[in-house]
């Protein structure tokens, strides 16, 4: 393959940290080994197989359990600072409750820990990316507040098991999506609580992440001297009439009722006003005895105000919004009185379909998060493409060529403090619902191979070029075999 770039002088920082990410469920297989406990995903899978769209499940997945060394050399390859991986909360104890410890699960993590370290690789760890243990969905998973509690307790045993090592936390993997499985079956646990599981699954979620970076920064980080945030995830909303001042105006709602949800809490201390505002004259119009959107205690709102050391986000895609309707087949969020379109030129036949590149999005969205959090260190903890798995991946390698490119010009022209850059993903994996139907890999995996045998694509080589020498301005000639 090759490709041109386009020429630009921009250079990434030397310190600027690159990297790629996966997590427990979708690459690790060995669902029942060692101990292992049952989670949310194993139970979704093999209660309603059907519901996954190609029928496939995370069973054997890339087999990481027993591949990481292979993972961890292609990462080594890649040339990456670090790697971002989660814990399966229900290897290190198979209810969840920290009273029944499974040394393999733990020892399995150390393993990968120190695999990483030994190959220069910084471990960044992810805590809970989607995969409650069973029991603990069965007290009521995320709409129970005593599973905030039951999450600093795991947090707890992975700072004393991993925190020697471990320089950098994620407690909560987009909580966003996770109060979508509850709310509106989009993922396990697959619960239609509607609005009302929607705010209040977050709320926990946000108390519980409040606890363990407290838990943390009080007991572990004198002695370990790490870093501790939540990536949150969004899409950005931009005004579809950049004139107009409705259009202006609802955008912004948008973004404060996607991302300002979970950030407003963290760095300026309870809900964006907005959101109060709007959620409580519905309820009110609704007749719900209290609002559907819940109130912190002054002590949450302590706890949880500063609780990031930097900002951790996840970005894949932009929509433009209005407040009036222009097509009856957008969609509509009735809570924040948006309506969600594309912009006729983004317009691209992506296998996800939700997934449209529009680069100078992430830009935006930097800017409009240095504007709103003052300039914090930011950190892109995901970023990538799906298609059906093909090694010559020109889309995915212009789409992260584009997005890379945004993300050079926000720090150079726009002064954005932008830290690092994670693709996802390192390896195709189990693409939740849609199952193994679209693969977001850097590296192709073979599903049909009992081996799952790892072969890198052409978006492998770019994006180690990249790495390499920290610009997009070079003629890039990539044979994807000779990686
Ligand atoms: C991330 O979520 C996840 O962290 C990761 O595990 C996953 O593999 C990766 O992205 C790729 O999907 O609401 O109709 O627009 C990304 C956010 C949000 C993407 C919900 C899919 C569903 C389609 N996801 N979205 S829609």
């Amino acid at each position: 393959i090759i490709s041109h770039v386009n020429s630009m002088d921009y250079k990434f920082p030397n310190d600027f940290m690159f990297g790629t990410a996966t997590a427990a469920y979708q690459i690790e297989g060995g669902w029942n080994e060692d101990g292992k406990g049952e989670n949310i995903w194993d139970h979704l899978v093999h209660t309603h197989p059907e519901l996954i769209n190609d029928g496939s499940n995370g069973n054997i997945a890339c087999d990481s359990y027993h591949k990481y060394k292979e993972d961890v050399e292609l990462a080594k390859n890649l040339n990456v600072k670090f790697y971002r991986f989660s814990i399966s909360w229900a290897r290190i104890a198979p209810s969840g409750v920290m009273n029944v410890l499974n040394e393999k699960g733990i020892a399995y993590y150390n393993s990968l820990i120190n695999e990483l370290i030994n190959k220069n690789i910084t471990p960044i760890i992810t805590m809970y990316h989607w995969d409650l243990p069973q029991y603990l969905q069965d007290l009521g998973g995320w709409v129970n507040p005593i599973m905030s509690d039951y999450f600093k307790e795991y947090a707890r045993v992975l700072f004393i098991h991993y925190g020697d090592r471990v320089k950098w936390w994620i407690t909560i993997n987009e909580p966003l999506q996770i109060s979508r499985g509850y709310a509106f079956s989009t993922y396990a646990p697959y619960l239609s609580l509607n609005n009302t599981g929607y705010y209040l699954s977050a709320h926990i979620l946000l108390i519980a992440h409040g606890k363990a970076y407290r838990l943390y920064k009080e007991m572990f980080k004198s002695t370990q001297q790490g870093k501790i945030s939540i990536s949150i995830s969004g899409l950005f909303f931009l005004p579809k009439n950049a004139e107009s001042l409705d259009d202006i105006n609802t955008a912004e709602r948008a973004n404060q009722f996607e991302r300002g949800w979970f950030s407003h809490p963290v760095y300026k201390g309870d809900y964006p006003p907005i959101m109060r505002q709007w959620i409580d004259k519905k309820s009110k119009e609704e007749g719900t005895p209290w609002s559907i959107l819940p109130t912190f205690t002054e002590d949450e709102i302590k706890l949880i105000k500063g609780a990031a050391d930097f900002y951790a986000f996840n970005h894949y895609s932009t929509r433009l919004v209005t407040q009036q309707s222009g097509d009856p087949n957008s969609y509509y969020n009735s809570n924040a009185g948006y309506y969600v379109s594309v912009d006729k030129s983004w317009s691209k036949s992506c296998v996800a379909s939700w997934l449209i590149p529009v680069p100078d999005g992430l830009r935006q969205l930097l800017i409009w998060i240095k504007n709103e959090y003052s300039n914090p260190p930011m950190f892109i903890t995901e970023n990538g493409y799906g298609d059906s798995g093909q090694l010559d991946d020109l889309d995915r390698i212009s789409y992260l060529q584009g997005y890379l490119n945004a993300t050079l010009h926000a720090i150079h022209e726009d002064n954005c403090n932008v830290i690092g850059f994670t693709v996802w993903s390192l390896l195709d994996n189990f693409e939740w619902m849609d199952g193994i139907r679209i693969r977001f890999g850097l590296v192709k995996v073979d599903f049909n191979d009992p081996n799952r045998t790892r072969t890198p694509k052409g978006s492998y080589a770019f994006f180690k070029n990249v790495i390499l020498s920290g610009l997009m301005n070079v003629l890039i000639c990539i044979l994807y075999n000779d990686v």
